[in-house]
């Protein structure tokens, strides 16, 4: 097991890692900007470093700085979190070209499922079901118009480097495809310095599904369940919960199993989430994560894994906590982020937090690094928290989210905090009706169809 780590990301994530280092007795390496000197992960660590100024590009992206820090402090492991370096093949290589470990997957597979179009192509051979689509990169001069004729209109130009909704184009006719093409391969070239784009059948109101893995790296991965992240609002998750409304075990077991072999194929290590996009009962792979991400609470919740602790494990050289029949999803479980935003305009929001009152009780989480006094500065994202709650049913938890937003207090600085007290009491909502498009036309003002 590792005996120190440095954590190299910052807020709640930071934190949250930061407690599992310490359950496991592992002494830990905070590292901040300048603008993060005050933050509680800094606090809390056993050691910390300021690793640059407040623009990331030039602290927590800052691999120099952060290999002295290691080298500084003796630590012998890596956590990235989640962004900053977490999905860069890159880093984990220069860090074991260091003699450091990289708390994460292998190089090979980060790089391997950063590439859209050959993570698609690795997920097929897999036998999991993906999008009817492109078999590869297609070029603008290519007969690309024959390819989209196949799959039939309307088709998605998406970018092999992209990913998280970046440089995507729906071509909804023959005559749009030209133009779609060209704008993706354009966008995608100056937003990644890569132009291939491929095309797949554009799904049109499905919703967002996402599949927990744990692998250990020599042949055995298990799934921990879905979670369903349709409430977004510019490719932002606002909503997240599992089990998703309209999954049941059966469906559920079919696709985690599918995912849990083919990771178990791939020898994946660490923590995994496999992304599906869900239709007409059918699920269609888009994109694997090889990252812990923000939602990971809701699994932890309904499965009672600390899942940062076993990503930790795991990296080590552990086994994995359980057989997959040992798996159990118990309850339900639904995570608010909490934005540093204007409710209605999404304007972010920085500055001191002058109140500030957690909800508490039975099945009530808080994920956050503010308390008050805290300055949430300008130059990173505005997640204030996330707000966890579980509850025996789906109806219950809804209760129970109901009372602990009504009960949480962050004064002096304005939050999506009334977003959220609108959408549990939403008809939609409640039903667990929704889609991928659901939020944005609530927020529109438009009655969701
Ligand atoms: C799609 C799609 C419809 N059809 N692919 C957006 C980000 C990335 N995860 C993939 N995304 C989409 N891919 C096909 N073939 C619609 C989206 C999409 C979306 C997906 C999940 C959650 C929210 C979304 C919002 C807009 C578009």
């Amino acid at each position: 097991m590792f005996d120190k780590i440095l954590i190299a990301n910052r807020g709640e994530i930071a934190l949250r890692i930061l407690r599992a280092c310490k359950e496991l007795g592992i002494s830990t390496v905070a590292v901040h900007s300048t603008a993060d000197a005050d933050a509680m992960h800094v606090r809390l660590a056993d050691e910390s470093v300021c690793i640059g100024p407040p623009p990331s590009k030039d602290s927590y992206l800052n691999v120099p700085a952060l290999l002295a820090a290691c080298e500084i402090t003796g630590a012998d492991a890596v956590h990235p979190g989640y962004g900053f370096l977490s999905e860069n093949a890159r880093f984990a290589e220069i860090l074991a070209e260091h003699n450091l470990h990289f708390i994460g997957p292998k190089a090979e597979h980060i790089r391997l499922m950063g590439d859209k179009i050959e993570a698609k192509k690795t997920a097929k051979k897999l036998g999991i079901p993906v999008v009817p689509g492109s078999d590869g990169a297609v070029s603008p001069d290519q007969d690309a118009v024959a390819i989209a004729k196949g799959i039939g209109f309307p088709v998605l130009v998406k970018a092999a480097a992209g990913g998280g909704g970046r440089g995507m184009k729906v071509a909804h006719t023959e005559a749009d495809l030209a133009l779609a093409l060209t704008t993706a391969a354009n966008e995608a070239k100056s937003a990644f310095g890569d132009a291939s784009v491929y095309l797949e059948k554009y799904l049109q109101k499905p919703r967002h599904i996402e599949i927990q893995v744990l692998g250990d790296g020599r042949g055995g991965a298990i799934h921990l369940g879905e979670r369903d992240c349709s409430l977004q609002r510019r490719h932002q998750k606002v909503w997240e919960e599992g089990p998703s409304p309209v999954i049941d075990a059966a469906a559920r077991a079919k696709i985690g199993n599918t995912v849990a072999k083919a990771m178990q194929q791939m020898k994946y290590l660490g923590v995994g989430t496999v992304e599906f996009l869900y239709e007409d009962g059918e699920f269609y792979f888009i994109e694997m994560n090889t990252r812990i991400q923000v939602e990971h609470p809701v699994t932890e919740m309904i499965t009672g894994l600390d899942l940062v602790l076993e990503q930790i494990r795991v990296a080590a050289g552990g086994d994995l906590p359980l057989r997959q029949d040992e798996v159990t999803i118990t309850g339900h479980s639904i995570e608010c982020r909490v934005n540093a935003e204007n409710p209605v305009t999404f304007r972010p929001s920085p500055g001191k937090i002058l109140q500030y009152h957690p909800p508490g009780g039975l099945g009530v989480r808080i994920d956050s690094a503010v308390y008050q006094g805290y300055v949430i500065p300008p130059y990173y994202d505005s997640l204030v928290g996330k707000l966890i709650v579980h509850g025996k049913t789906r109806g219950e938890c809804l209760m129970r989210l109901r009372r602990a937003l009504d009960e949480m207090v962050v004064d002096g600085i304005e939050t999506t905090l009334p977003l959220f007290r609108a959408l549990v009491r939403e008809p939609a909502i409640i039903d667990g009706d929704y889609h991928i498009h659901w939020l944005e036309q609530y927020l529109a003002g438009q009655q969701p169809g």
